[in-house]
């Protein structure tokens, strides 16, 4: 798996500002890819096909979910839940990637899914902790990011689905069942 090759793909797919998003995230993902021990070369092509399909329109997305035989049920969710699992068959297909945490963590990597393993992990936090984020509470995630990295996808999960919710929008399932298997995983007190 050639990187360079890689690069130059999601650079000319994407435009400028989203293309330095990613490389942010991929440089934010090494970072803890070294804290956490895991594997950089996957950590690395992960983070920079998470959002490879980001720029496709609406039409385009929906064109490729059919004939990649993707879920249908994902057209009845927001069309922000598209490119995750349309970008993980762009790697299959098009670098021909097999290896099932990468495709795993590009695909997931908006919902996030129940047992996340650590390059899913890894790069669902990274894209919600990049340098250039700026929700409400992202500090809080960023410092735990270093400490527990479940305990950090838990508390980005929280707070999409109370920023969702205050939105008055749907939640994919994915993005609950995530939040639930961290919640249990982690022992937080509940009442
Ligand atoms: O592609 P990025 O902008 O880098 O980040 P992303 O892939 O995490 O997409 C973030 C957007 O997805 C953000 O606007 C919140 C939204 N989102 C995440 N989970 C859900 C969701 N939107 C809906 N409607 N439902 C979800 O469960
Ligand atoms: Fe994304
Ligand atoms: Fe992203």
């Amino acid at each position: 798996m050639d990187i360079a090759n890689i690069r130059n793909y999601v650079k000319a797919q994407l435009c400028e500002q989203r293309f330095l998003h990613t490389l942010r995230v991929v440089d934010t993902a090494q970072q803890l890819a070294e804290r956490y021990d895991s594997s950089l070369n996957d950590v690395t092509v992960a983070a920079l096909l998470h959002d490879v399909a980001k720029d496709l329109s609406e039409n385009e997305l929906k064109v490729l979910i059919q004939q990649y035989d993707l879920p249908k049920d994902l057209l009845q969710y927001d069309v922000e839940l598209w490119h995750g699992p349309v970008g993980a068959k762009i790697a299959e297909h098009h670098f021909n990637i097999r290896n099932q945490k990468i495709l795993d963590a590009i695909y997931y990597h908006t919902t996030g899914k129940a047992n996340m393993g650590i390059v899913e992990l890894l790069v669902f936090v990274s894209d919600y902790i990049e340098p250039a984020r700026q929700f409400p509470g992202v500090n809080i995630v960023r410092n735990i990011a270093h400490e527990n990295i479940q305990l950090a996808a838990r508390e980005a999960l929280k707070r999409t689905i109370v920023f969702l919710i205050s939105k008055d929008v749907t939640i994919h399932p994915q993005t609950l069942l995530a939040y639930n298997d961290l919640t249990k995983k982690l022992g937080v007190i509940e009442d």
